[in-house]
């Protein structure tokens, strides 16, 4: 073939890579905008950055300003069957009004009064409750109906039925956490529709998961199949809390029982795989002793917090902000994370680490510099 135009030298580029915007130029540009097209070079700044540069950012809300709101809506808004749940989400202020924590995460504060049935359903997000205070809901899941008390982590795999019952005479409140978003932008959700009431006829303290699968070590010779979502629906506040302790304790003695200084942390993991409780999903307490301070850690991937119990300050990249019992804050992917406490913090966390770690994405960095000030 012919070429029918002579061979051009191409103009240089600027510092940033881009040619001069003669009028063939500005022609072909709009051409590209015509068919559809995006050349790189205009792009590639922000789709492939040296490190991972979130939407989203690092944002605190505090329990006392959320639990009012949740009473609010308890008082003027119904919970029944096309809602389904009276579940208020954060919106993180840089996605763009969306119900997201982070990319990845849904977080909300759920509320039901006093003898309240949320319907059942189920769907393929995975979901899981954490409590910060209060009892008296029963979660049923696939029939299994689950107590709900302070400090309990309640995981709740995709797909399994579920709605929840307030079978006392107050109302409580407490934090859903989800994959929602990471779902939602990879369309991969399914939903149905399942009884209106939860059956909680029977309500023991103890659920038939937890009778079966709640005695460390030993795993039923009935069950030996690993399962990629956890088959325990309870992890209860007095284990979490006595591993803490005896964690801080074994320091204390000499013996290095925690991840750094004055800082014991747990991962809440499946029984039969020893992995994250849910395939998408990492759930996490860590507990800082008094006049502690932890060094500033990158990770890929984004969290949700929320305190337990105790006092701290707590740095996310440029912001810093007090907290105290209820309060919830974003970690955005690769923003630096310190905490300094001077009497004492308990945080409950959860991530999207799973999707990374599978995916061999997953990277941290802590950084060299001193500890934050206590
Ligand atoms: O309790 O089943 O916060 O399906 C969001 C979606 C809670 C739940 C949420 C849900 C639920
Ligand atoms: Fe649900």
């Amino acid at each position: 073939m012919t070429p029918t135009t002579s061979p051009v030298r191409v103009r240089a580029t600027d510092a940033t890579g881009q040619p001069e915007r003669t009028p063939q130029l500005e022609a072909l540009y709009r051409g590209f905008e015509q068919q559809l097209l995006v050349p790189l070079w205009t792009a590639i700044g922000e789709l492939m950055p040296a490190h991972p540069v979130s939407q989203a950012r690092p944002h605190r809300w505090r329990w006392k300003d959320l639990l009012p709101m949740a009473e609010q809506a308890g008082q003027l808004v119904p919970v029944g069957r096309g809602g389904e749940r009276r579940a208020i989400a954060l919106a993180n202020p840089g996605l763009g009004g969306q119900p997201f924590a982070t990319p990845t995460l849904w977080a909300a504060i759920q509320y039901l009064n006093p003898q309240e049935y949320a319907p059942i359903h189920r769907h393929t997000q995975n979901a899981f409750r954490f409590v910060v205070e209060g009892e008296g809901v029963w979660t049923v899941v696939n029939g299994d109906p689950v107590a709900m008390r302070r400090g309990d982590f309640l995981p709740q795999a995709g797909w399994h039925w579920h709605g929840h019952h307030n079978r006392s005479d107050r109302a409580m409140a407490w934090i859903d956490g989800l994959d929602i978003p990471f779902q939602h932008y990879t369309d991969a959700t399914f939903f149905e529709f399942g009884a209106d009431e939860v059956d909680t006829r029977e309500a023991p303290q103890r659920s038939r998961s937890e009778r079966l699968w709640a005695h460390p070590g030993l795993r039923p010779l009935t069950h030996l199949q690993p399962t990629p979502a956890t088959p325990l629906l309870a992890y209860r506040w007095e284990h979490t809390d006595r591993a803490l302790a005896e964690q801080l304790a074994l320091e204390a003695e000499g013996y290095s029982a925690t991840v750094e200084p004055g800082h014991a942390a747990v991962r809440y993991t499946n029984p039969t795989t020893g992995a994250d409780i849910l395939p998408t999903l990492r759930t996490e307490f860590h507990r800082l002793a008094p006049d502690t301070a932890t060094a500033a850690r990158s990770e890929v991937g984004s969290s949700v917090f929320q305190v337990f119990d105790g006092t701290g300050e707590v740095t996310v990249g440029d912001s810093r902000w007090s907290v105290e019992r209820g309060d919830l804050f974003v970690v955005p992917s690769w923003q630096p994370l310190a905490f300094a406490t001077e009497h004492g913090l308990d945080l409950f966390r959860f991530t999207d680490a799973p999707i990374f770690e599978r995916l061999h994405l997953h990277r941290s960095h802590q950084s060299p510099q001193e500890r934050a000030e206590a």
